[in-house]
């Protein structure tokens, strides 16, 4: 596996992403030296390990040889000592371990690629609820290895969340952390995967070079129509259809529900901008009255529109 540099460094958190959309931190700080720090609206990260679905990521990366060093961690702070979730490496390199709920897991062994061999390693926490039990999983980079322990029963804590540290302090991270990404979901391990090894970003001109069947050469500009669909080849490309094959599937889906229409299409490219616009007259167009959920990139995603002039709003 080729070393991953983190190409941003700037150091601290942000929320650029609300509750509900993406993650509710996408945080870059792969500094030379990392400083623990509490980052900002701790309510937005205070789950309830027995009533809420959620994920943590991170990137790390350690020299450390030996010593219970902490990637996160969220705790009482204080006597009995009770954690709330945390995950660190428990006195050697090939152990992993995390805690929910007050529940510790067994260590996940990590020997086969420790967290000290000068890579960058995917560390992910997700709870989730399996039929009537909360559970919790600590994932290693693709998430094909993995250990997972029913999550404890021990609540909220009043301690806040620490990147780089446990709340009480003491058992700081040696080395660097990157793209803490925290989701108010479960993620599966698929999606573990892909923010592991993220999908090539396949250009215009690249996709027509590996198109079976592609169209003849004077229909390739991005507003030819070589199959006559309605779609140009550029919105072919980022819908994922054929440009030369009016069967293939995948065109925008638009449905009703009371006043409001809703357009579901996949989000083929993960290098494009999608924005889904309305007019009530086909002349003016805007994004003002369009509701986008971006949560999932490359699968269908709906976009809906209300109309409140008594007018049916075209998307
Ligand atoms: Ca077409």
């Amino acid at each position: 596996m080729p070393i991953r540099s983190k190409s941003t460094p700037t150091i601290g958190s942000s929320h650029a992403f609300a509750c509900g959309t993406r993650s509710l931190i996408a945080a870059h700080f792969a500094a030379a030296t990392f400083s623990r720090f509490f980052p900002a609206n701790q309510s937005d990260l205070d789950f309830d390990p027995r009533a809420e679905p959620y994920t943590i990521s991170v990137w790390v990366r350690t020299a450390a040889t030996s010593g219970y060093t902490t990637i996160l961690g969220k705790d009482r702070g204080v006597s009995p000592w009770d954690v709330q979730y945390r995950l660190w490496m428990v006195n050697t390199p090939n152990q992993l371990q995390g805690v929910n709920g007050n529940q510790w897991s067994s260590s996940l062994n990590v020997s086969a690629a420790p967290l000290n061999n000068g890579q960058w390693h995917l560390v992910t926490l997700v709870n989730y609820l399996d039929g009537a039990t909360w559970r919790s999983r600590v994932y290693y980079d693709n998430g094909a290895s993995f250990t997972q322990f029913n999550t404890g029963a021990g609540g909220r804590l009043p301690g806040l969340l620490r990147i780089g540290d446990t709340t009480q302090g003491g058992n700081p991270w040696r080395g660097q952390l990157d793209d803490l990404r925290i989701y108010r979901r479960a993620l599966t391990q698929p999606e573990i995967a892909a923010l592991y090894n993220p999908p090539p970003v396949q250009t215009f001109t690249s996709w027509f070079a590996g198109l079976v069947n592609p169209p003849a050469i004077g229909q390739r500009g991005p507003n030819d129509d070589p199959d006559f669909d309605g779609l140009v080849n550029l919105l072919e490309y980022a819908l994922g259809t054929h440009p030369n094959n009016s069967t293939s599937h995948g065109a925008p889906i638009i449905d009703r529900n009371g006043s409001a229409l809703s357009l579901s299409y996949p989000r083929a490219r993960a290098g494009l901008i999608y924005t889904v616009e309305s007019s009530a007259d086909m002349i003016e167009w805007t994004g003002a009255n369009v509701i986008q959920d971006t949560r999932l990139r490359r699968k269908v995603i709906a976009a809906s529109a209300s109309s409140s002039s008594g007018n049916e709003d075209k998307l």
